[in-house]
């Protein structure tokens, strides 16, 4: 390996590093990532309301899978999706978006039917369907996921390349059912949503492990407090959700691998590390990792299976 070090007082500072690594060709850097998972294959828990009786009710998986049949969770290791992109949360998790919410009045298409309209005919033009998450087992989190790829209404909203358009006024895939400090509690819109259930593969101990979650559906005001029928008693019926986990355990893989350690006195913070192609160039590409300080330096780790790097520092604006 052969370093070069350059270095001028003027301002901004310029720090440069000419990195010679190896023999070996550019390799492209650029990976490809799974599109976002699907609503597919579906199985909807069809919620009811019992306009007699003023009382919800939902449709068991058991019902719709059979006994002791579940959901298996889909393993995705940590490269698996964009880290950039909202389902990126998904990356080292066993995650499933089989089950649903749905109307089973909705796809005949008289609104007068759908649930919705039901409700709010007799609670009030307020009035809707709350979901509380009243327990779930460690480790089970749940995130917004809407339409067909969980970020976009618009089912086939897909680029020439495939790329999935994402809706960002949706903001799929940001934590619901109390994951990521978000309330246990979800006002739920009368469509078919299927949400995403994922589990760390960390917290996946042993094959076919269930996971559950117990789920209060209620009437409730737009604040989420529930509205009684008129005798005082309650709308609400409880639901529970399992899925079951994959057929094999997962262990932590031991890696060694192929870096190269930068480092800087730790106490010019203020400074930002760049990279180029040659050390002339006029574009500089600020290294995307933040520096770990350890012993009184800034260390950044970067790939090296590039041919040749150059880097410098530079003062941040
Ligand atoms: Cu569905």
């Amino acid at each position: 390996m052969r370093v070069l070090r350059l270095s001028t007082c003027l301002r901004p500072v310029w720090i440069l590093i000419a990195l010679a690594v190896g023999c070996g060709v550019m390799t492209g850097s650029a990976q490809s990532y799974a599109n976002p998972p699907t609503w597919h294959p579906m199985t909807m828990l069809n919620v009811n309301f019992d306009t007699t009786a003023l009382k919800l009710d939902v449709v068991d998986q058991a019902e719709k899978m059979g006994a002791n049949v579940y959901p298996v969770l889909t393993a995705a290791r940590d490269s698996t999706y964009d880290p950039a992109m909202p389902w990126g949360v998904l990356n080292g998790t066993a995650w499933s978006r089989r089950l649903g919410w749905d109307d089973p009045n909705r796809k005949a298409g008289n609104p007068a039917l759908f649930i919705l309209t039901l409700i709010t005919n007799i609670y009030g033009s307020d009035a809707g369907i709350w979901i509380d998450c009243v327990s779930r087992s460690p480790g089970l989190e749940a995130y917004l996921a809407i339409g067909k790829f969980g970020v976009n209404a618009i089912n086939n909203a897909t680029n020439a390349d495939g790329s999935v358009i994402i809706d960002p006024t949706l903001n799929a895939y940001s934590g619901i059912f109390g994951t990521a400090g978000s309330s246990t509690r979800w006002r739920w819109d009368g469509q078919m949503d299927h949400n995403t259930y994922a589990v760390a593969l960390s917290d996946i101990t042993v094959p076919d492990q269930l996971f559950s979650a117990t789920y209060k559906v209620y009437v409730g005001d737009p604040q989420g407090n529930e509205i009684l029928n008129p005798d005082g008693t309650s709308a609400s019926t409880t639901a529970v959700w399992t899925w079951q986990g994959p057929a094999t355990g997962f262990q932590p893989e031991l890696k060694i691998l192929h870096k190269i350690a930068v480092e800087w006195p730790g106490d010019f913070s203020n400074y930002v590390l760049e990279w180029a192609e040659s050390a002339d160039s006029t574009i500089w590409t600020r290294v995307d990792h933040t520096p770990v300080v350890m012993a009184g330096t800034s260390l950044v780790l970067v790939d090296a299976s590039a041919s040749h790097r150059y880097f410098r520092l530079r003062l941040a604006d």
